[in-house]
């Protein structure tokens, strides 16, 4: 879409809340209330920029700009960063930059003790954010995945099962973004603890979106969905516009929290998307996936701590990627003009089996000798393929995988193996794995 279609759509959602309101609605007023809004989304995007930069890139680039806003300011024209003073840059130009810095990006994250929490908070530290992550409380804190980020996190206590810490929570951080990664996430634990799944994965999502409309609506928010949600689809590949047809209470409730981000969206205006995710991994997914549990199974192999691996269907084709990758993609749809659901993977499918295999192959192993079917592992109801179609995630936001499947594969082998072996042994070629981690 162009860009001035997107302003008329945009144009035309605005006004009509603003009509909404019951305010009289002239076309004079309309006008100034479109003026105003545009006015603040350029200075919105104006701070933004400028809060990426150095401190001097600030003032090497910032000359015109400092002008612009000094005269806005103080109704000067004079550039004062043009005429430094014998102590350096004068006072208010300074002044200014500590003003626009000061209003730094704040970012809450739910699920932040999680893999994509983990590597959520990284991005967000590294693009200077001030990171405000809730946690729920348990008897035994377990910050295992966040540890090396603990001392820049601002860690806040509360539950999606309970509105009213998370209003407590948005209260204390406010934050300008939240990303909802909290979830009962696990697939085949969602058939024993349906109802729970639905509290936490489906309701959740309503409790933290009432209380981003109480606290402060302008607040943007993200959604994890995911390709769950495709299920059973007879569409391949998957698009935005596949229907969904979930497969488990995990994806039941999933297609719940989408609905519901795009409906509070369209209902009350709100800065709401979803990411339709396929999966993703890394050294830090839970032992309990398969991909993990396979790395982690192989590790365990080649260092003579185990035997065999015991695994459910072999045949079940997932869209694998690495999940560092996956939280750029977040990052990158609450920073356009206009909130829309992306879906997100690689566009290619590989099998259980392919992926053991792969892993086995990493320490020059033969899958055959060691994995077991283990009908235990079998699920209820099983979805069988599923495969991105991610065109608009490209060609919109311009991201793609920086990881292929071969090479995730290796590196969480690898990374399985540098955590199982004793100390004193050192493998080789080792650098690039780690530098991932
Ligand atoms: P994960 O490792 O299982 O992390 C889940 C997080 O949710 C944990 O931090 C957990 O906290 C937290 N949590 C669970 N129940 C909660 C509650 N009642 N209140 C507050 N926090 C709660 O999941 P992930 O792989 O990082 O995935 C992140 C999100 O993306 C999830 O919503 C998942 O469903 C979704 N998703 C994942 C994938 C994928 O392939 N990874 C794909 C699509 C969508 P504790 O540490 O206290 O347990
Ligand atoms: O299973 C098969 C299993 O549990 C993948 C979550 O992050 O991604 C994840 O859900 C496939 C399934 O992930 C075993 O039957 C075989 O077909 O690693 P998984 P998942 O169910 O795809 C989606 C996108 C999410 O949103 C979820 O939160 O592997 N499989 N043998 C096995 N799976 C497990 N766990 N264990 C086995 O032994």
């Amino acid at each position: 879409m162009c860009r001035r279609a997107m302003r008329a759509r945009r144009d035309c959602r605005l006004t009509k809340s603003f009509a909404a309101s019951g305010v009289c609605f002239s076309a004079r007023a309309r006008r100034s209330f479109l003026s105003v809004v545009r006015k603040r989304a350029r200075q919105r995007s104006l701070l933004a920029r400028r809060r990426r930069l150095t401190r001097s890139a600030f003032f090497a680039e910032g000359v015109c700009g400092i002008k612009r806003s000094l005269r806005e300011i103080h109704g000067t024209v004079e550039c004062l960063h043009c005429k430094p003073t014998a102590k350096g840059l004068p006072e208010r130009a300074e002044g200014f930059y500590a003003s626009v810095m000061a209003r730094k990006k704040r970012a809450l994250i739910t699920g932040v003790t999680g893999q994509d929490g983990s590597y959520l908070v990284e991005l967000l530290l590294a693009k200077d954010y001030e990171v405000y992550g809730l946690v729920r409380r348990s008897s035994v804190q377990s910050f295992e995945r966040i540890g090396h980020v603990l001392a820049r996190v601002h860690l806040l206590s509360g539950d999606l099962l309970d509105e009213r810490s998370l209003v407590t929570a948005l209260e204390e951080a406010q934050p300008t973004e939240v990303y909802n990664l909290a979830a009962q996430s696990f697939v085949k634990a969602s058939w024993d603890q349906a109802v729970l799944t639905g509290e936490v994965t489906a309701l959740g999502v309503t409790r933290l979106l009432n209380a981003i409309k109480t606290v402060d609506p302008s607040i943007r928010f993200y959604q994890a969905s995911s390709s769950e949600m495709f299920g059973n689809t007879p569409h391949s590949p998957q698009n935005e516009d596949t229907p969904f047809y979930p497969r488990s209470p995990y994806g039941v409730a999933k297609v719940y929290g989408h609905w519901i981000t795009v409906n509070y969206r369209e209902s009350y205006n709100l800065f709401a998307v979803s990411g339709i995710l396929f999966n993703h991994e890394g050294p830090r997914r839970g032992l309990e996936f398969v991909t993990r549990k396979i790395s982690d199974g192989v590790a365990r192999i080649k260092l003579g701590l185990a035997r065999e691996l015991r695994l459910g269907n072999l045949e079940a084709k997932r869209d694998w990627g690495f999940a560092g990758d996956y939280c750029t993609a977040m990052w990158l749809m609450l920073q356009q003009p206009e909130p829309r659901d992306y879906v997100v993977g690689t566009g290619r499918t590989h099998s259980v089996r392919e992926f053991a295999a792969a892993a086995f192959r990493e320490v020059g192993l033969d899958w055959r000798k060691y994995v077991k079917v283990d009908r235990s592992f079998l699920r209820p109801a099983e979805v069988h393929r599923l495969v991105a179609d991610p065109r608009r995630v490209r060609s919109e936001l311009g991201w793609k995988p920086s990881v292929s499947f071969r090479e995730l594969v290796s590196l969480m082998v690898r990374a399985d193996l540098r955590r199982l072996q004793p100390p004193e042994v050192v493998l080789v070629g080792e650098r690039r794995s780690a530098a991932r981690r």
